[in-house]
């Protein structure tokens, strides 16, 4: 693993409807990342909050029903740049959202420095949906798709190229609220989904164990896109769009320590972190005690 992080934190909350989501950053900082990580002896460089124009009230667009389209647009590609820029110093990009629209802006800074980059997409949802089969115009229930080349041009083509990641690359995992749209995408382009039914027949060893074989094999990067909502809402309660039934505190624990020791992730996002929904701070902790697994505490 890379010993040199950059924290980028990504104030925004324009992907979807409900306020708060864009203190996550401030909450995650508060929960402790950089003490949680500077303990694991990496060099942590926090660059702040990328800057975010807020727009007086919410703006649809008359072309699309895509809500703050343009705002959204132009988050991500500051957010591209700045990832991009710490990709080049040779550091870690370790995103905090921010909803899960920003993921448009991380994959599209960091993809372009892979030949055949991997996503693995925790989460409760796909968010492979498009402006048509959209069934509330959030764009936080879209990144995926973007990121395949599918969506508004404005967005899929940040950083200037397209698409970002091959479906044969990815791997969605703790899906359980996936849109007819979404599913139809899943099956057309054979994009691997473990739901919570794969999760409980095989358990996640078998889960991330399959996942790191297929992705090793024909990637040369790894990025992990981790919504906390993947979690089950007991112990994940603030975010924004809460689905029963997930993925547990031990699992996702395993499935961190699991990705630590095959050494496979170069670039990681934690969002969806709404600290006006949360408990006493539970989910941007829960966060924190993810990324501390993931960078390695358990093989210290
Ligand atoms: B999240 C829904 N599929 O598109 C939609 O939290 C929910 O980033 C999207 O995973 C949830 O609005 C987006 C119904
Ligand atoms: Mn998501
Ligand atoms: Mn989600
Ligand atoms: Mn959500």
């Amino acid at each position: 693993m890379n010993k040199n992080i950059s924290i980028i934190g990504v104030p925004v909350d324009l992907g979807q409807t409900r306020r708060g989501v864009d203190m996550g950053p401030s909450a995650i900082r508060y929960a402790g990342v950089v003490e949680r990580l500077e303990a694991l002896q990496y060099d942590i460089e926090d660059l702040g909050d990328i800057e975010i124009k807020r727009p007086p009230r919410r703006e649809i667009a008359a072309d699309t029903n895509l809500k703050n389209l343009k705002e959204v647009a132009d988050a991500s590609e500051r957010l591209a740049a700045k990832v991009d820029e710490t990709i080049k110093a040779n550091r870690f990009p370790l995103v905090l959202g921010g909803d899960h629209s920003i993921a448009i802006g991380s994959i599209a800074g960091i993809s372009k420095h892979y030949e055949s980059l991997g996503v693995i997409w925790y989460d409760a949802h796909g968010d492979l949906n498009t402006a048509e089969t959209s069934p509330s115009g959030n764009i936080h229930g879209m990144p995926l798709a973007v990121c395949l080349g599918l969506g508004h041009p404005d967005l899929i083509n940040i950083a200037g190229y397209n698409p970002k990641v091959k479906p044969e690359n990815i791997v969605i995992i703790g899906a359980r609220s996936l849109d007819d749209g979404e599913r139809k995408l899943i099956r057309e382009k054979g994009i691997r989904v473990y739901t919570m039914h794969e999760v409980d027949r095989m358990g996640m060893t078998a889960v991330i164990e399959e996942t790191i074989s297929y992705l090793s094999a024909k990637t040369d990067g790894v990025h992990l896109s981790l919504d906390l909502d993947g979690l089950d809402p007991s112990d994940a309660p603030g975010v924004g769009t809460p689905v029963i039934g997930g993925l547990s505190y031990r699992e996702s624990h395993l499935a961190m320590e699991m990705l630590a020791e095959a050494n496979i992730i170069t670039s990681a996002e934690f969002v969806e972190v709404n600290p006006i929904l949360d408990e006493k701070n539970k989910t941007a902790s829960l966060a924190v005690a993810l990324m501390g697994s993931l960078f390695g505490e358990k093989l210290k």
